[in-house]
Protein backbone atom coordinates (compact mmCIF):
# COMPACT_ATOMS: atom_id res chain seq x y z
CA UNK A 1 0.00 0.00 0.00
CA UNK A 2 0.95 3.56 -0.93
CA UNK A 3 0.30 6.01 1.45
CA UNK A 4 0.86 10.08 0.98
CA UNK A 5 0.90 12.49 4.01
CA UNK A 6 0.66 16.41 2.95
CA UNK A 7 2.52 18.03 6.16
CA UNK A 8 3.83 21.16 7.11
CA UNK A 9 6.34 18.78 9.44
CA UNK A 10 7.28 15.89 6.97
CA UNK A 11 9.99 14.87 9.98
CA UNK A 12 7.35 14.13 12.32
CA UNK A 13 5.42 12.18 10.24
CA UNK A 14 8.66 10.06 8.91
CA UNK A 15 9.86 9.94 12.84
CA UNK A 16 7.28 8.11 13.96
CA UNK A 17 7.27 5.36 11.47
CA UNK A 18 10.76 3.85 12.23
CA UNK A 19 9.10 2.28 15.01
CA UNK A 20 8.01 -1.68 15.59
CA UNK A 21 5.36 -3.65 13.77
CA UNK A 22 4.75 -0.54 11.15
CA UNK A 23 8.63 0.63 10.69
CA UNK A 24 9.19 -3.32 9.82
CA UNK A 25 6.15 -2.82 7.16
CA UNK A 26 8.19 0.05 5.48
CA UNK A 27 11.18 -1.76 5.93
CA UNK A 28 9.87 -5.19 4.21
CA UNK A 29 8.10 -3.10 1.52
CA UNK A 30 4.82 -3.96 2.85
CA UNK A 31 3.94 -0.17 2.57
CA UNK A 32 5.20 2.98 1.52
CA UNK A 33 4.55 6.50 3.50
CA UNK A 34 6.15 9.53 2.04
CA UNK A 35 5.30 13.38 2.39
CA UNK A 36 4.19 16.34 0.62
CA UNK A 37 5.05 20.04 2.21
CA UNK A 38 2.63 23.11 1.07
CA UNK A 39 5.00 25.08 1.56
CA UNK A 40 7.21 23.76 -1.01
CA UNK A 41 4.41 25.33 -3.44
CA UNK A 42 4.85 28.46 -2.47
CA UNK A 43 6.48 31.52 -4.39
CA UNK A 44 6.73 34.36 -1.64
CA UNK A 45 10.12 35.16 -0.27
CA UNK A 46 8.43 34.26 3.16
CA UNK A 47 7.06 31.05 1.89
CA UNK A 48 3.49 31.87 3.56
CA UNK A 49 1.07 29.01 4.28
CA UNK A 50 -1.77 30.72 6.11
CA UNK A 51 -3.37 33.65 6.34
CA UNK A 52 -5.53 35.70 8.74
CA UNK A 53 -9.79 34.26 8.64
CA UNK A 54 -12.19 36.13 7.00
CA UNK A 55 -14.72 37.13 9.20
CA UNK A 56 -12.07 38.18 11.79
CA UNK A 57 -11.61 35.63 15.09
CA UNK A 58 -8.34 34.35 16.94
CA UNK A 59 -5.94 32.11 14.87
CA UNK A 60 -5.23 31.85 11.50
CA UNK A 61 -6.04 29.41 8.75
CA UNK A 62 -4.46 27.18 6.03
CA UNK A 63 -3.77 29.10 2.74
CA UNK A 64 -5.85 27.08 -0.41
CA UNK A 65 -3.14 27.63 -3.03
CA UNK A 66 -0.16 25.69 -1.59
CA UNK A 67 -2.33 23.13 0.13
CA UNK A 68 -4.22 22.41 -2.76
CA UNK A 69 -1.16 22.36 -5.30
CA UNK A 70 0.57 20.18 -2.57
CA UNK A 71 -2.43 17.79 -2.25
CA UNK A 72 -2.38 17.09 -6.68
CA UNK A 73 1.05 16.66 -6.39
CA UNK A 74 0.92 14.21 -4.06
CA UNK A 75 -2.50 12.67 -5.24
CA UNK A 76 -0.73 12.19 -8.95
CA UNK A 77 1.69 9.65 -7.15
CA UNK A 78 -0.80 7.32 -6.09
CA UNK A 79 -1.99 4.39 -7.59
CA UNK A 80 -6.11 5.49 -9.08
CA UNK A 81 -8.33 4.68 -6.61
CA UNK A 82 -6.99 6.29 -3.92
CA UNK A 83 -8.93 8.85 -1.26
CA UNK A 84 -8.34 11.82 -0.31
CA UNK A 85 -9.04 12.07 3.32
CA UNK A 86 -8.45 15.40 5.43
CA UNK A 87 -8.25 15.04 8.98
CA UNK A 88 -10.61 17.25 11.17
CA UNK A 89 -12.40 16.89 14.43
CA UNK A 90 -15.81 17.79 11.89
CA UNK A 91 -14.80 13.96 10.42
CA UNK A 92 -16.40 10.77 10.18
CA UNK A 93 -15.43 8.93 13.78
CA UNK A 94 -12.76 6.47 12.65
CA UNK A 95 -13.39 2.99 13.85
CA UNK A 96 -12.30 -0.83 13.12
CA UNK A 97 -14.46 -0.82 10.30
CA UNK A 98 -13.14 2.22 8.93
CA UNK A 99 -9.54 0.82 9.14
CA UNK A 100 -10.55 -2.54 7.31
CA UNK A 101 -12.13 -0.32 4.62
CA UNK A 102 -8.88 1.83 3.99
CA UNK A 103 -6.77 -1.37 4.24
CA UNK A 104 -8.45 -2.67 1.43
CA UNK A 105 -7.01 0.02 -0.89
CA UNK A 106 -4.27 0.67 -3.15
CA UNK A 107 -3.19 4.00 -2.10
CA UNK A 108 -4.40 6.25 1.05
CA UNK A 109 -4.00 10.33 0.82
CA UNK A 110 -3.82 11.54 4.01
CA UNK A 111 -4.13 15.63 4.99
CA UNK A 112 -2.76 17.19 8.09
CA UNK A 113 -4.37 20.72 8.67
CA UNK A 114 -2.52 22.79 11.10
CA UNK A 115 -3.88 26.43 12.68
CA UNK A 116 -7.35 27.07 13.01
CA UNK A 117 -8.25 24.47 10.30
CA UNK A 118 -7.66 25.24 6.51
CA UNK A 119 -9.72 26.88 4.04
CA UNK A 120 -13.03 25.39 3.32
CA UNK A 121 -12.41 25.40 -0.48
CA UNK A 122 -9.58 22.69 -0.06
CA UNK A 123 -12.03 20.30 1.50
CA UNK A 124 -14.64 20.64 -1.18
CA UNK A 125 -12.15 20.72 -4.07
CA UNK A 126 -9.08 18.62 -2.56
CA UNK A 127 -10.63 16.08 -0.44
CA UNK A 128 -12.99 12.90 -1.08
CA UNK A 129 -13.72 11.95 3.01
CA UNK A 130 -13.12 13.57 6.21
CA UNK A 131 -12.00 11.14 8.90
CA UNK A 132 -12.07 12.26 12.95
CA UNK A 133 -10.04 10.31 15.60
CA UNK A 134 -12.12 11.34 18.45
CA UNK A 135 -13.76 14.63 19.74
CA UNK A 136 -11.08 16.59 21.26
CA UNK A 137 -9.35 19.75 19.14
CA UNK A 138 -5.81 19.05 18.46
CA UNK A 139 -3.03 21.27 16.82
CA UNK A 140 -2.48 19.67 14.06
CA UNK A 141 -3.56 16.48 11.90
CA UNK A 142 -0.24 14.53 11.69
CA UNK A 143 -0.89 12.89 15.26
CA UNK A 144 -4.88 11.78 13.72
CA UNK A 145 -2.75 10.97 10.50
CA UNK A 146 -0.33 8.66 12.40
CA UNK A 147 -3.42 7.01 13.83
CA UNK A 148 -4.38 5.88 11.00
CA UNK A 149 -1.61 5.28 9.31
CA UNK A 150 -0.87 2.71 12.17
CA UNK A 151 -4.41 1.14 12.46
CA UNK A 152 -4.55 0.40 9.22
CA UNK A 153 -0.82 -0.86 7.62
CA UNK A 154 -1.35 -3.58 10.88
CA UNK A 155 -4.54 -5.08 8.76
CA UNK A 156 -2.23 -5.10 5.63
CA UNK A 157 -1.35 -8.71 4.81
CA UNK A 158 1.91 -10.18 6.13
CA UNK A 159 2.60 -7.10 8.35
CA UNK A 160 1.31 -8.88 12.03
CA UNK A 161 1.76 -12.24 10.43
CA UNK A 162 1.45 -14.95 12.57
CA UNK A 163 1.62 -12.21 15.29
CA UNK A 164 -1.42 -11.45 14.30
CA UNK A 165 -2.96 -9.51 17.55
CA UNK A 166 -5.84 -10.45 19.50
CA UNK A 167 -6.98 -6.79 19.91
CA UNK A 168 -8.11 -7.52 16.07
CA UNK A 169 -10.32 -10.20 17.11
CA UNK A 170 -12.21 -9.25 19.69
CA UNK A 171 -12.69 -5.72 18.17
CA UNK A 172 -13.54 -7.34 14.68
CA UNK A 173 -16.42 -8.56 16.40
CA UNK A 174 -17.02 -4.79 17.77
CA UNK A 175 -16.19 -5.98 21.53
CA UNK A 176 -13.55 -4.36 23.66
CA UNK A 177 -10.42 -6.83 24.45
CA UNK A 178 -10.15 -9.73 27.03
CA UNK A 179 -7.30 -9.08 29.75
CA UNK A 180 -3.85 -10.13 28.89
CA UNK A 181 -1.19 -12.13 31.17
CA UNK A 182 2.55 -13.09 31.04
CA UNK A 183 4.86 -14.65 33.76
CA UNK A 184 5.12 -14.49 36.60
CA UNK A 185 1.80 -16.49 37.75
CA UNK A 186 2.16 -14.89 41.02
CA UNK A 187 2.65 -10.56 40.66
CA UNK A 188 2.55 -9.08 44.24
CA UNK A 189 -0.19 -11.63 45.32
CA UNK A 190 -2.15 -11.62 42.27
CA UNK A 191 -2.03 -14.92 40.14
CA UNK A 192 -3.31 -15.58 37.06
CA UNK A 193 -6.94 -16.75 36.23
CA UNK A 194 -6.12 -20.66 36.12
CA UNK A 195 -7.99 -21.25 33.17
CA UNK A 196 -5.28 -19.70 31.11
CA UNK A 197 -2.99 -22.19 32.76
CA UNK A 198 -5.22 -24.95 31.90
CA UNK A 199 -4.06 -25.63 27.73
CA UNK A 200 -8.12 -26.43 27.83
CA UNK A 201 -7.86 -23.89 24.57
CA UNK A 202 -11.71 -24.31 24.05
CA UNK A 203 -12.18 -22.86 27.72
CA UNK A 204 -9.71 -20.25 27.38
CA UNK A 205 -11.13 -19.02 23.87
CA UNK A 206 -14.44 -19.73 26.15
CA UNK A 207 -13.20 -17.34 29.06
CA UNK A 208 -11.73 -15.03 26.92
CA UNK A 209 -14.76 -14.14 24.78
CA UNK A 210 -16.75 -13.76 28.22
CA UNK A 211 -14.24 -11.24 29.97
CA UNK A 212 -14.37 -9.41 26.32
CA UNK A 213 -18.14 -9.60 26.58
CA UNK A 214 -18.44 -8.26 30.17
CA UNK A 215 -16.45 -5.41 29.87
CA UNK A 216 -18.17 -4.55 26.84
CA UNK A 217 -21.37 -4.52 28.81
CA UNK A 218 -20.17 -2.55 32.23
CA UNK A 219 -17.99 -0.37 29.94
CA UNK A 220 -18.65 0.47 26.48
CA UNK A 221 -23.05 -1.23 26.27
CA UNK A 222 -23.47 0.80 22.97
CA UNK A 223 -21.03 -1.27 21.25
CA UNK A 224 -22.92 -4.00 21.63
CA UNK A 225 -25.47 -2.46 19.82
CA UNK A 226 -25.20 -3.66 16.09
CA UNK A 227 -22.47 -6.13 17.25
CA UNK A 228 -22.50 -8.76 15.12
CA UNK A 229 -22.06 -11.72 17.45
CA UNK A 230 -21.87 -15.07 16.62
CA UNK A 231 -24.83 -17.36 18.66
CA UNK A 232 -22.03 -18.69 21.51
CA UNK A 233 -21.47 -14.82 22.00
CA UNK A 234 -25.02 -14.16 22.26
CA UNK A 235 -25.67 -17.43 24.77
CA UNK A 236 -22.80 -15.93 26.90
CA UNK A 237 -23.57 -12.30 26.99
CA UNK A 238 -27.29 -13.37 28.24
CA UNK A 239 -25.78 -15.13 30.58
CA UNK A 240 -23.48 -12.10 32.03
CA UNK A 241 -26.32 -9.81 31.72
CA UNK A 242 -28.54 -11.82 34.18
CA UNK A 243 -25.81 -12.73 36.69
CA UNK A 244 -25.28 -8.80 36.61
CA UNK A 245 -29.27 -7.90 36.80
CA UNK A 246 -29.21 -10.75 39.57
CA UNK A 247 -26.11 -9.07 40.99
CA UNK A 248 -28.06 -5.64 41.02
CA UNK A 249 -31.24 -7.14 42.88
CA UNK A 250 -28.95 -8.74 45.04
CA UNK A 251 -27.55 -5.40 45.63
CA UNK A 252 -30.58 -3.89 45.66
CA UNK A 253 -32.25 -5.90 48.33
CA UNK A 254 -29.41 -4.91 50.78
CA UNK A 255 -29.83 -1.76 50.17
CA UNK A 256 -33.55 -1.76 50.85
CA UNK A 257 -32.92 -3.88 53.72
CA UNK A 258 -30.04 -1.84 55.35
CA UNK A 259 -32.37 1.26 54.26
CA UNK A 260 -35.17 -0.56 56.66
CA UNK A 261 -32.78 -0.94 59.46
CA UNK A 262 -31.82 2.55 59.35
CA UNK A 263 -35.90 3.36 59.27
CA UNK A 264 -36.06 1.19 62.39
CA UNK A 265 -33.15 2.76 64.35
C1 LIG B 1 -8.54 16.20 14.50
C2 LIG B 1 -9.29 15.28 15.24
C3 LIG B 1 -8.16 17.55 14.94
C4 LIG B 1 -8.14 20.72 14.13
C5 LIG B 1 -7.45 21.95 13.73
C6 LIG B 1 -5.98 20.11 13.40
C7 LIG B 1 -7.08 19.68 14.32
C8 LIG B 1 -6.04 21.58 13.37
N1 LIG B 1 -8.22 15.64 13.34
N2 LIG B 1 -9.39 14.14 14.49
N3 LIG B 1 -9.82 15.40 16.47
N4 LIG B 1 -7.53 18.31 14.00
O1 LIG B 1 -8.41 17.94 16.08
O2 LIG B 1 -8.73 14.40 13.35
O3 LIG B 1 -5.79 22.06 12.11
Amino acid sequence: MKIEVVTLFPRMIAGTLEFGVIGRAIARGLLSVSTEDPRAHTSDVHRTVDDRPYGGGPGMVMKPEPLLAAIRTAHARLPPGSPRVYLSAQGVPLGQREAQELAGLPGLLLIAGRYEGVDERVIELGADRELSIGDYVLSGGELPALTVIDAVARLLPGVLGDERSSVEESFVQGLLDWPHYTRPEIFEGKAVPAVLLSGDHADIRRWRLEQALARTAARRPELLRGAQLPDEAQRLLEKIQTRGSARADAAAAVAASSDDRGERK
